[in-house]
């Protein structure tokens, strides 16, 4: 079994301070979080900006601030999001592949999320993964339901993804794939052929997930971005808690922790740190 990749998704779009108070918003609590992160065992930082008022954005500047101040503080792989937040346009979501991460999301499917719909129209979708095949980004392909895989195998086959892919099951979100054991080994049974996945539980999933993808060597996404909690009726302190308590289990389980560049050679990613501009 591979080393445990430990993805830390320290932000998101939807959370607000009111349901955590630890939630890191700015450039530089975003870096600060991460180091933190990556100290307790995180090798992916999985990133979401937002403007001063809290709110979400993909405006390409304030990535690479947040980008620009990890980088300056430790190494990580970066990945971006290209799923923004529900309502925001193809194209600016799209704006921070530009910004030269390692990685990036691409969502493979429309859902409902919540009180809204998650719109990835499959033109759209298509369109951000060829961007990031021309800029050597690295897709995580987002799975919020079982025909998403369905969907990846075709545009492995049309030459739209490069093989093997990584996949994240991201679970217990209203409207999509439930966040239980059965629903994560039936998706792993679906897998593409040789893919690497991670699992993403939303809320009181995150942790028996995360518990049966190191089982089961697949790999973990924590963080505020998906659970605010540590345990039932308990606040985390911090994104770092999340990612310690991971990285501890899998320890005591006899499966190491990967470090970044453990994670790259998993991956199959190069090692690339220049920021450019976009
Ligand atoms: N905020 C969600 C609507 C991603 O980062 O790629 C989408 C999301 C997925 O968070
Ligand atoms: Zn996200």
């Amino acid at each position: 079994m591979d080393q445990l990749i430990i993805t830390a998704a320290v932000t998101g779009a939807e959370v607000t301070r009111e349901q955590q108070p630890a939630l890191p918003l700015t450039p530089d609590e975003i870096a600060a979080a991460t180091e933190a992160c990556v100290e307790a065992g995180a090798s992916i930082v999985h990133l979401h900006a937002r403007r001063p008022d809290g709110t979400p954005t993909q405006d390409p500047v304030v990535y690479r601030e947040i980008i620009t101040a990890i980088r300056a503080r430790c190494d990580v792989i970066v990945q971006v999001s290209t799923g923004g937040a529900v309502g925001m346009t193809p194209a600016e979501r799209l704006a921070p592949v530009a910004v030269a991460p390692e990685m990036a999301t691409l969502s493979m499917g429309s859902v409902n999320f919540g009180g809204d719909v998650f719109v990835n129209h499959p033109a759209e979708m298509k369109w951000f993964a060829r961007k990031m095949k021309e800029l050597g980004v690295k897709p995580e392909l987002e799975i919020f339901d079982s025909g998403m895989l369905a969907t990846a195998e075709r545009w492995i086959r049309q030459g739209l993804l490069d093989s093997p892919v990584h996949v994240d099951f991201v679970l217990g979100v209203p409207g999509a794939m439930a966040g239980t054991p059965e629903s994560l080994m039936f998706l792993r049974s679906q897998l593409p052929p040789r893919a690497t996945w991670t699992v993403a539980g939303i809320g009181p999933a995150q942790l028996p997930l995360a518990v049966m993808a190191i089982v089961l060597g697949g790999h973990v996404r924590v963080g505020f971005e998906d659970n605010v909690f540590f345990r039932k009726g308990e606040l985390a302190t911090s994104n770092a808690q999340l990612v310690a308590r991971i990285a501890r289990v899998s320890r005591e389980m006899e499966r190491p922790v990967a470090t970044p560049d453990e994670a790259r050679a998993i991956l199959g990613l190069a090692r690339r740190l220049p920021v450019r501009v976009p």
